[in-house]
């Protein structure tokens, strides 16, 4: 294990109560490498648990891998359940559905990789859903007379109803990308109290979009504000894009298409920050950027760093991964988390 001391970005937060704080973690792992005492987290690179994305930037070596993980204190149970493998110390629980949907197709894959999730969930104290983020093999192909993000749209949106979860307002934060092969994956991670949905005042709630971008929209919010412990806020913000309104802007402009994602980031964290009462600087987010096409990194990556601040810790620690955006005309999607600390208590 090598952790990136530039990225350690742990919290220094003890618990004053009984609920041992969530942290955070970008990792540079040995392929095959664990990290001890984690909940677990999305690994990208060489390991055989990596979503299939390929690395653009940091430059990896070809037995590394980036590994973003959760950690908090207590004991750590491990446990599986259908397609789903998770682990919890009863406070978080962090758990990834995988499940190849070449047989019954995406639709059934999906519906029953979040039926899983749901019935863990059910089973514990952490019932309520923080963030998810779902990798999808060829996202914008056509199958059996639809593209596969409507086909995961409709099967995800089914497995919410099916369990009476909202499956419109309250909706998780998300992401969506496509991945180069590899099952269906599902991550997620969970808590005890519910968090608080943002949606973003530029954009219609993607659980309304009509019907035109699919018989079923997209169940999820722009973002989610969760209190993680000591008295600090996460903010998850969902995948990011070019679209305005439901309209996806700046079809073949890269460079425009990227600032747009970017305004419409700055326009979800200031409604986050509103709602929270306390700022986070644009430049202490950790960063997952999907790029489609490869050779526009340079232009992504320009764009992205003048807007959080050349050499800030955000433009230092993002990562650019090659994946597919879940509608064919977008080229960049941009998520991104941190952590609101508390207001600093007086000195009287
Ligand atoms: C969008 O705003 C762009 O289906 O879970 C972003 C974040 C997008 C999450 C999802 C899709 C999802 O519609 C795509």
């Amino acid at each position: 294990m090598n952790p990136l001391a530039s990225t350690d970005l742990a919290s220094q937060a003890r618990p004053s109560s009984d609920t041992p704080p969530l942290s955070f973690r970008r990792l540079r792992l040995a392929a095959g490498a664990a990290l001890p005492g984690s909940l677990g987290g999305r690994g990208v690179g060489a390991s055989a648990e990596a979503v299939a994305s390929p690395v653009l930037a940091p430059a990896l070596g070809p037995q590394e891998a980036l590994l973003d993980a959760w950690l908090s204190d207590g004991t750590l149970q491990s446990q599986q359940h259908g397609s789903v493998h998770y682990v919890t110390n009863g406070h978080w629980l962090h758990g990834c559905a995988v499940l190849d949907d070449r047989d019954g197709g995406v639709h059934a894959a999906t519906q029953r990789a979040y039926a899983d999730v749901f019935a863990v969930l059910a089973a514990q104290p952490c019932t309520h859903l923080l963030r998810l983020w779902n990798y999808l093999a060829d996202i914008n192909l056509e199958a059996d007379g639809s593209e596969r993000y409507r086909q995961f749209n409709a099967g995800r949106q089914q497995a919410f109803l099916d369990v009476q979860r909202s499956a419109f307002e309250g909706s998780p934060a998300a992401c969506a990308l496509g991945t180069h092969g590899g099952p269906l994956r599902v991550y997620f991670l969970a808590g005890r109290m519910p968090p608080v949905a943002i949606e973003n005042p530029r954009q219609v709630s993607a659980y309304r979009y009509p019907d035109t971008y699919g018989p079923r929209a997209p169940t999820f919010s722009r973002a989610a504000l969760a209190d993680v412990g000591h008295g600090r806020q996460a903010l998850f913000i969902s995948g990011t894009a070019s679209i305005v309104g439901h309209q996806s802007m700046h079809l073949g402009d890269v460079r425009r298409q990227t600032e747009e994602s970017l305004t419409n980031l700055a326009a979800v964290r200031d409604a986050a920050t509103a709602r929270a009462g306390r700022p986070i600087a644009a430049s202490e987010m950790v960063y997952t950027v999907y790029v489609r096409h490869a050779t526009d990194l340079p232009v992504i990556r320009e764009v992205f760093e003048r807007a959080v601040g050349p050499g800030s810790p955000a433009a230092r620690d993002a990562i650019y991964l090659n994946a597919d955006i879940c509608r064919a005309e977008l080229l960049v999607e941009i998520e991104a988390h941190g952590f609101i600390e508390p207001a600093a208590r007086s000195a009287t």
